[in-house]
């Protein structure tokens, strides 16, 4: 099979690290475009992504958007890497399950709370600092799912390392950035796993 030729709009410390780990656990030459702040909102960004965020794709030319979508598409290519379940398996469902419950349960809060402190997006005139707190909250109800779910297995799909990981892991290491992941051992001990291997993209926060 003829592999797309792969551009990845990416700037390193931002959620573009999921797919360029993605892409490296996938054996994927790519081309990196941008790895710098000024990539985002850019015209050239804005021609593949509306909202000129990173990360954004050009696969075979074809725009795609939204980490988690690149990152499941790139390990589609693959299908001998088992870096997820064909489309229609029980186990594409949890990788559904996971990454959905990672970006909509958990990573929603912590970027509410960057939103509205330190980042660019909402003036700081509307910015609401106090939202901090129940984003905190709501983010640890959500943790301890996944700390459960992580006490009974060392990887979130078929107990072994899957994209699933790949994507879910990031936010989890956001949580621990701002300091959230307090009592969560389980998820704690996941992050430790992930650093191993050799293709992780994630940052160290102590
Ligand atoms: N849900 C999107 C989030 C993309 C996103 O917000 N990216 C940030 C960097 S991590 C960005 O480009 N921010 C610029 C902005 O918000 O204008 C994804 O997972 O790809």
């Amino acid at each position: 099979m003829v592999m797309p030729a792969i551009k990845l709009y990416e700037h390193e410390p931002t959620r573009s690290a999921r797919c360029r780990w993605t892409l490296k656990e996938a054996g994927l030459e790519y081309e990196s475009i941008g790895n710098a702040p000024d990539i985002i909102g850019s015209d050239e960004l804005t021609a593949v992504h509306p909202l000129g965020k990173v990360p954004a794709a050009l696969i075979d030319g074809r725009p795609l958007f939204e980490s988690a979508a690149i990152c499941t598409a790139i390990a589609d290519l693959v299908p001998e890497r088992r870096l997820v379940g064909r489309p229609g398996s029980w186990s594409r469902a949890l990788h559904d399950q996971w990454t959905h419950f990672a970006l909509n349960e958990m990573e929603c809060w912590l970027w509410s709370t960057e939103l509205h402190s330190f980042d660019f997006s909402i003036p700081g005139e509307q910015r609401l600092p106090g939202i901090a707190e129940p984003n905190a909250l709501l983010f640890r109800r959500s943790a301890a799912v996944l700390d459960a779910a992580l006490s009974e297995s060392d990887y979130l799909v078929d107990d072994r390392f899957t994209v699933t990981d790949i994507i879910v892991s990031y936010t989890v290491n956001w949580g621990k950035e701002d300091k959230l992941l307090g009592g969560f051992v389980h998820l704690e001990a996941y992050l430790e796993r992930l650093f191993e291997r050799e293709h992780c993209t994630l940052q160290r926060f102590e």
